[in-house]
């Protein structure tokens, strides 16, 4: 019987007792990819201070209950819960939990040290943090997409990253010999511009700054936070629904000590970089598997029976499955995560589950998947389910999805009875699945 899970977002720091006595973990309010809210989550791992993030987190609905703005009347995130009430802003929810072990090293070890390490903290907020933010948010459609400020945006961006790559030129660490709070508020902030518009050919201006942030993403102990984190390929497109057009005249005049030329190339991202918008409209070429000989199946027919069966799934849902399943037309494959025995964090093997699903995106049309994430301890093991139009898995996957050759890719022998039934238990969830309790378990469709 198909049932939803739980998504389980427990941050698996040690809950005994830290230096500070804390032994109850406090409650972290946000979802489980915040950079913000990494901040807090590295901070604590580094001090021993259990930190919980907060169960079900749904980004626009948990954050506008209103016990969520009692804690926080703006209704954003992070949100730590304490016995002494509610913190907000991630830099303050970082510093305390750094507070709670006492002496902590990560804030430095002399009063200057400290000085520095405030220092960097608001140098990583202010010229870091804000000028990504003005870049990448207007491509996200947050708000109005207008290029002469997305041309300020990055020559500040430059101006800083310059200045922290000239410091870093002679120095491992932000301050002192090793890791401080700086770093970790640093790291985070540069993280999204990494992830999404900061390309390696805009970083490598930078290879201070390169050498620093691959140093800091690769600790053990925001690995164990942040994952595995992947450099962008491409400058973030422009959210097409809403981006006006670009203005005949800049918005306002230039100041004169933004540089002009060099923020341009980037502010106007090259061929690769995918601004389709500013380029005139091209017939879009036909995907090759469009061209495929008709099938009997309808995806879109098997994508509503999956979604909108309730009950009975397997005499309703499965059986429906395999009576319209064409394997002319489709191919049915398991898939296998090479690097199991690396998923010892939930939150983190399910952020890569979650991003893999995502970056599938561009299969929509001619595929379903399901993913499962298996075992009540880590290490979990995700393993999963695609349908694919024609008799592979299509090219355009395996060359624009690189979480594809993280996993081993097995075709589904339909004359074989047992592989069949492994293909319904994976549609429907059936838990425990292979002998094991579910974690999760993700549908693409
Ligand atoms: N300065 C705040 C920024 C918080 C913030 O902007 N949070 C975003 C998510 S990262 C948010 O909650 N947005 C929801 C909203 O604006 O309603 C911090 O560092 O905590």
């Amino acid at each position: 019987m198909k049932k939803a899970l739980p998504t389980i977002v427990l941050l698996e720091i040690c809950c005994k007792a830290s230096s500070a006595g804390v032994t109850m973990a406090l409650v972290l309010h946000a979802g489980n990819n915040n950079k913000n809210a990494f901040k807090s989550l590295i901070a604590a791992v580094y001090s021993g201070v259990p930190v919980e993030l907060v169960k079900n987190f749904e980004m626009g609905v948990s954050n506008k209950t209103p016990e969520f703005l009692k804690m926080n009347p703006l209704g954003k995130v992070p949100v730590l819960e304490t016995p002494d009430g509610p913190i907000c802003e991630s830099n303050a929810i970082a510093r305390y939990v750094t507070r709670l072990k006492s002496d902590n090293p990560l804030f430095g070890s002399s009063l200057i040290e400290y000085a520095h390490i405030e220092q960097w903290i608001d140098f990583a907020t202010t010229e870091i943090d804000s000028n990504i933010g003005r870049w990448l948010y207007p491509r996200m459609g947050f708000v109005p997409y207008l290029p002469p400020a997305e041309e300020a945006a990055v020559s500040a961006l430059k101006r800083a990253l310059g200045a922290l790559n000239t410091h870093l030129a002679s120095n491992t660490y932000l301050v002192g010999h090793s890791v401080t709070l700086a770093d970790i508020i640093m790291t985070c902030n540069l993280y999204l511009g990494f992830i999404r518009v900061m390309t390696k050919s805009f970083t490598s201006e930078f290879l201070h700054v390169e050498r620093y942030f691959w140093t800091m993403v690769n600790q053990p102990n925001f690995h164990k936070i942040m994952g595995e984190v992947k450099q962008t390929e491409a400058v973030m497109p422009v959210q097409s629904a809403k981006k006006p057009s670009q203005p005949k005249e800049p918005a306002k005049p230039k100041t004169k000590n933004e540089p002009k030329k060099e923020a341009k190339e980037h502010a106007k991202p090259k061929a690769e970089d995918a601004d389709e918008e500013e380029e005139a409209p091209k017939p879009k070429p036909k995907n090759a598997l469009d061209l495929l000989p008709p099938s009997k199946m309808i995806l879109d027919e098997w994508k509503r029976l999956y979604s909108n069966t309730k009950t009975n799934f397997r005499e309703v849902a499965i059986k429906g499955f395999w009576d319209m399943y064409d394997p002319e037309g489709y191919s049915l494959w398991f898939c296998d995560y090479k690097y199991n025995d690396e998923n010892t964090v939930s939150f983190v093997t399910l952020n890569k589950v979650g991003g893999f699903l995502q970056r599938m995106d561009l299969a929509r049309k001619y595929a379903f998947g399901k993913m499962l994430v298996i075992g009540s301890e880590p290490p979990f093991k995700v393993k999963g389910l695609w349908l694919f139009r024609g008799q592979e898995i299509p090219q355009f996957v395996m060359e624009e999805c690189y979480d594809m050759e993280l996993y081993e890719w097995t075709k589904v022998d339909i004359s074989d009875e047992a592989q069949k039934e492994r293909v319904s238990q994976m549609i429907e969830d059936q838990e425990p699945f292979e002998g094991e309790a579910l974690l999760d378990a993700k549908c693409f469709k």
